[in-house]
Order: C-alpha cells, then sequence, then structure tokens
C-alpha cells in the first residue's frame, strides 16, 4: 500500500498536538524560558511556518519518491494518457483476450474500454487509500504493515503449493503409453538391456565428471560448454530427462528433477540459439512434464518459453537465431547469408510453442509460430522449394540453398508433425508438407548408379550430389507421413522412407567403423562415402537409428532391428571409453580418433531410438505422441480431449 511506506516520517515526528501544543514541551525548547506569548510572536511564527512547510514537502516528496508512488500519482496526474491501447498486430488479428499471468500491460492490450475502467478505478481506490491512512495513528499504520506483510508471505506459500505462478491450475492426465510392456522375446529383452546399460554409463559418467554442466568430456573426464546454449547450464540433464523415465531409472530421473528444481536458472546473462534451446531445453521439459505430472517441469518450460518470445521482435516476426535472454536483444549467425534467420531454426519451433500455449492458456506462443507459417505462405518459392535463408527484416529469401540436412531438416519434418499433432486438423501444416515432398522429389531425390536413393543439395538450380547425415531423417519422415499421402501415395511414401534407410545403412556399412560419416557423396566415382577429411567424422547422431525406429514401427521388417543393433555393437567398440561416450575423427580409420565430447543429444535421441527400436510397440505409441526433433515425446492433442481451438491456432 503506498501511503504506508509514509510510516518512517510519523515515527520520528511528534505525536498529534504536538506542533500546535505550549511552547518548551518539546524536544526543540530545551533551553528557553516560558515567554509572554507576545515577545516571540512573529518570529515563533516564521519558525513555525518553516517546520510545517518543511513536513508538507518531506510528504510531498516521499509521495513522488517511494517505490509505488506511481500509481497514487498515475490516478492523479496522468490520468489515460497511458493507457490507451496499442495498435492492433500486424495482419489485422483479432487481439487474445487477457491470459493469466499476462500482467496489467497485457490486460489494457487485451481489455480494452473496460481495462481502462479498471484501471481508473484502481488509481482511485489507491489514493483513498492513502489519504485514509495520512489520517491513521503510527501504531495502526504499523499493524497495517504487518498484516500486508503476513499476507504476503501467506499468498507466496500458497503459490508454492498450488503449482507455478500465473500458471492456470492443470489437472494431469498421463497420455496413454508413457509406460510400455517388456518384450515378450527374450533376445529383444536382452538387447533393450543392453542398450539400458549404456545409457546408465553415459549418465553415471556425466553425473560423476561434469554434474549440473552442458555436456561431458569423456576422455579428459570434466565438462563441455557449449556456446549454443550461452551459460544456461545443464543441457544434459534436461535433454536425458525423458529417456530417464522410459527407461525407468527412477532414482536417477529423482535426481535430474531435483538438479532441475534448484538449480536450473534462466535468468542469467546468456546469448543462446533459439533454435536449440528450444528443442533440447523447452522440449525436455514439456516432455518431462508429460510423462511424468511434475509441476516444476511445466514451470519452467513456460518460464523460458516466455524469455524466447523477444526473439520475434522483427519486422516480420520471423526470429532471430541467436538472443540475448537478459537484453532481449536478438541477431542472425553472421555466416548467414545477408543477415537471414535460418529455415531449419525458425521452422523447428512450431510444436514446442502450440505446447507452451496449451500449458500456460497463453495464445502468444501458438500465435509467433502461425505467423511465421504466413510470412512463408506469402511467399514465393522457387521450384517450390524452400531456401534455407529467409531475410527477417525485408521478409525476402536469402541465397537460394535448399537442403533437407542442415539448415533445411526439422522445418519439414515439424510441417508433418504439426499436422500430426492436432489429431490431423492442422490442414495448413498437411498441405505445406506434402507440397514440399512433391517438389523434393522432382528436384532434389535422385538415383545412384548402383541403384541408391538419396537426397542432393540444390544451390540456385544446380544439384550438388551429397546427403548429410542429418538428412537420414528423412526416411523415418516419409514413413511417418505415408499414411496422409495425396493421390494413392501410401505406398510409395513407405517405399521411399526404407530407400533412404538403406541408403544410409550404407553409408555406416561401407566405413571400417560401421558408423556414419557426416556427409557422403555420390559423385567422382563414389557412392555413399564421404570423400573429404572434414566431413568423415561421426559425434554420435541419431538420424539413421531414429529411421530405423520408425521403419520398424512401420513396417515390422526384422533388418531394421538388425541394422541397429549393428550400430549398437560399433558404439560400444569405437565410442565407448571408460569416461562415457565419444565421437570419431574419421569413422574409415584402423584407429579411434577420439573427439572428446558426449552430445547430450545421445542420451536424448541416440539412446532413446535404439530403445524404442527394441521395445514394444506400446511405449510412446505414434497415434497418440509425437517426437519433437531431439526426440523428445510431445502427447497429440486430440480433439475429443477437448483441444480443437488449441489445433486451430
Ligand atoms: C539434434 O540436436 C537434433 O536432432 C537436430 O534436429 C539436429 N541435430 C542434432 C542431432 O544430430
Amino acid at each position: 500500500m503506498p501511503a504506508a511506506s509514509l510510516l518512517p516520517l510519523f515515527g520520528s515526528a511528534p505525536g498529534p498536538g504536538t506542533l500546535g501544543g505550549p511552547a518548551g514541551s518539546g524536544a526543540g525548547g530545551g533551553g528557553r524560558k516560558a515567554a509572554s506569548p507576545g515577545a516571540f510572536r512573529l518570529t515563533e511564527k516564521f519558525v513555525l511556518l518553516l517546520v510545517f512547510s518543511a513536513f508538507i514537502t518531506l510528504c510531498f516528496g516521499a509521495i513522488f519518491f517511494l517505490p509505488d508512488s506511481s500509481k497514487l500519482l498515475s490516478g492523479v496526474f496522468f490520468h489515460s494518457a497511458a493507457l490507451q491501447p496499442p495498435p492492433p498486430p500486424p495482419g489485422g488479428q483479432p487481439r487474445a483476450p487477457p491470459q493469466p499471468g499476462g500482467g496489467p500491460a497485457a490486460a489494457v492490450a487485451a481489455g480494452g474500454a473496460g481495462s481502462l475502467e479498471r484501471i481508473r478505478a484502481d488509481h482511485e481506490r489507491a489514493l483513498r487509500e492513502a489519504k485514509e491512512t495520512l489520517q491513521k495513528l503510527p501504531e495502526e499504520i504499523r499493524r497495517d504493515i504487518r498484516q500486508d506483510k503476513e499476507k504476503l508471505l501467506q499468498d507466496a506459500r500458497d503459490r508454492k503449493e498450488a503449482g507455478a505462478p500465473g500458471l492456470p491450475q492443470r489437472l494431469f492426465r498421463q497420455p496413454v503409453g508413457a509406460v510400455g510392456q517388456e518384450p515378450a522375446d527374450p533376445d529383444v529383452r536382452q538387447r533393450r538391456e543392453k542398450i539400458k546399460e549404456m545409457m546408465k554409463h553415459a549418465w553415471d559418467n556425466y553425473k560423476r565428471y561434469a554434474w549440473g554442466l552442458n555436456e561431458l568430456k569423456p576422455i579428459s573426464k570434466q565438462g563441455h560448454s557449449s556456446n549454443l546454449f550461452g551459460n544456461i547450464q545443464g543441457a544434459t540433464i534436461v535433454d536425458a530427462l525423458d529417456t530417464l523415465y522410459i527407461m525407468e531409472m527412477k532414482e536417477e530421473f529423482k535426481e535430474a528433477k531435483e538438479w532441475v528444481e534448484k538449480n536450473l536458472d534462466f535468468n542469467v546473462n546468456a546469448e543462446i540459439s533459439v533454435f536449440e534451446v528450444n528443442i533440447r531445453f523447452v522440449g525436455g521439459l514439456l516432455s518431462a512434464y508429460y510423462l511424468s505430472g511434475e509441476e516444476v517441469f511445466r514451470k519452467k518450460a513456460v518460464e523460458l518459453g516466455e524469455k524466447l518470445l523477444p526473439a520475434f521482435n522483427t519486422p516480420t516476426g520471423i526470429p532471430w537465431a541467436l538472443l540475448n535472454i537478459k537484453s532481449g536483444i536478438g541477431r542472425n549467425w553472421p555466416w548467414a547469408s545477408g543477415g537471414s534467420s535460418i529455415l531449419a531454426e525458425f521452422g523447428t519451433l512450431h510444436l514446442e510453442f502450440v505446447h507452451l500455449s496449451h500449458l500456460s492458456g497463453n495464445p502468444v506462443f501458438a500465435e509467433k509460430v502461425m505467423n511465421i507459417r504466413k510470412v512463408l505462405n506469402r511467399l514465393d518459392k522457387p521450384e517450390g522449394l524452400y531456401p534455407n535463408y529467409l531475410n527477417p527484416s525485408s521478409g525476402q529469401w536469402g541465397q537460394h540453398h535448399v537442403s533437407i540436412g542442415g539448415l533445411g531438416d526439422s522445418f519439414y519434418e515439424y510441417l508433418l508433425k504439426a499436422w500430426l499433432m492436432s489429431d490431423k486438423t492442422d490442414e495448413d501444416g498437411k498441405k505445406m508438407y506434402y507440397d514440399a515432398v512433391q517438389a523434393i522429389e522432382a528436384h532434389l531425390i535422385r538415383k545412384s548408379g548402383g541403384g541408391l536413393t538419396y537426397i542432393a543439395e540444390w544451390k540456385g538450380g544446380l544439384l550438388e550430389h551429397k546427403m548429410g547425415h542429418l538428412t537420414c531423417f528423412a526416411g523415418g519422415m516419409f514413413a511417418l507421413g505415408a499414411d496422409g499421402a495425396p493421390n494413392d501415395k501410401t505406398g510409395h511414401h513407405i517405399e521411399l522412407g526404407a530407400e533412404i534407410a538403406r541408403t544410409c545403412h550404407e553409408s555406416y556399412d561401407r566405413t571400417r567403423m560401421k558408423l556414419g560419416p557426416e556427409a557422403f557423396r555420390f559423385d567422382g566415382g563414389v557412392e555413399a562415402i564421404a570423400t573429404r577429411q572434414n566431413e568423415k567424422y561421426y559425434i554420435l547422431r541419431p538420424e539413421v537409428i531414429e529411421t530405423y525406429m520408425y521403419m520398424w514401427r512401420l513396417t515390422h521388417d526384422p533388418k531394421y532391428r538388425q541394422w541397429g543393433w549393428e550400430a549398437v555393437e560399433a558404439l560400444e567398440k569405437h565410442c565407448r571409453v571408460d569416461g562415457g561416450y565419444s565421437g570419431i575423427r574419421d569413422v574409415y580409420n584402423n584407429h579411434e580418433s577420439h573427439d572428446d565430447v558426449q552430445q547430450s543429444f545421445f542420451l536424448s535421441e541416440t539412446l532413446k531410438y535404439l530403445y524404442l527400436l527394441f521395445s514394444e510397440d506400446d511405449l510412446l505409441p505414434f497415434e497418440h505422441w509425437v517426437f519433437n526433433t531431439e526426440a523428445h515425446p510431445l502427447p497429440i492433442l486430440h480433439k475429443d480431449d477437448g483441444n480443437k481451438e488449441e489445433n486451430q491456432k
């Protein structure tokens, strides 16, 4: 209460009546003899006037400078100047209703005239309270302050018990398939156990040598920090939470959760990659919440989502790649064509942001990603293809480089999964996905002389016959999307997925270590082989195993489990070291040269996809879950569960 903070003035001031009391009774009259009223009349009057005006000045000054005085003053002096509703958002979209936790600015923005009235009434009430307080005895004011403090403390306690501050209460219902049955076949069970043991080795060593840091250096046995996360810490913990959960590593999950509760801190001065933080941290927290129902994960996910919002403050709403989460200042990678944002980065926020709106009740997250769709839909696409670079200021494409691997990949994945996650109601996402696949087939997919299907890259109309390890995820994507393929193309899309899986398996099989290189080529007399030294490394990436997992689930062809097991053996032979798992510098070499990094996606993706490959289909079934691009499972928002509106945002 603003006027309550005037108390110090009263605390040291004389009691009521002192100012007008008999002279000499106060401390100031100590040396003065009683005198006839007439002798000091003028001087006394003058002194009294001075004291009185000093007191008034102090009171008035206090109103200006004490923390809550703005409430008072705005009611008195500033009336409605600051209360004009802001202009409508670009595109003339209806403005969202006020949301819980949206704050006064959001209320003004959303509520229009009603909000103005409310705020004016608030100011008048504050003024009235201030006047009443000025008339109270100091003892009464002290008592009021005590009561206010107690109430604040109690409110804080209540909020803690009720869950996240500002978040609506939510009844948690665990989605179907958060736990599955043991595999019936004992060999499969044994293989799955082995993968769990690998997870334990990776986790225990991270815990021993790098606990709380982002990643582990398994050779030098210390923490590894990547500048993708600024100084946000704990990437491996957050990325691994859901893998620990589905592998039923309960103790480890519990310690990870406790770390998140006590240490995961986003109030840091950090420039982060919006994409990486979204797919790993937001995605990891969302999955952990949906699997376990622990409120802390919902709260942290929404808190982080809010920190990412300033990235969208660009003329088009296409977000920056990099954002300082303290200052809210964004920028793009200096190397990206003409200051562009990257397709795979701004196009890989959709799933998480729709879920953030779902869990927070705040539509702003979904609005931001829907706007990206609108911008893309307004643009002409060369040959129906999406270039990897888009300038967030001009809204124009940068360099015409198209890739289904690095820089482009998960944009396509998220179009398909947005449709699936919406319980197949997001028709826009569906159309964009199948149109894009048609253009990719026409212009990028080729067959080698030896019969291997591959996806080339496109540079201004010219093909580079190279396929990245990252591109191998597309096998799983084509198969997953087969069901909805237009013009009776279901079988064709499954076949396309199978062909990409085979090509990617060849890229592993043609190396000495049976692990795939970062990129492989189909020119200069080679097929599915890396020819450049700087493309021969393997950094524990998941994409090939991811495709095996999808192909297994959708076809139950045993070769996919066989290929997955070959990868397990190769990982154990070449990547496992005392201190965890490490990437390899050259997979064609006889001897391992380790890169000394245990990537967080090894725990979140590679090991999870392997575990699912050797699980029954009832664990995280495709009818109920989609995986984000970091393999974090997100539940499908079924329309009969009352999610119709959510799906249409
Ligand atoms: C992961 O972080 C994600 O899969 C992302 O989409 C691509 N790169 C890595 C794994 O290779």
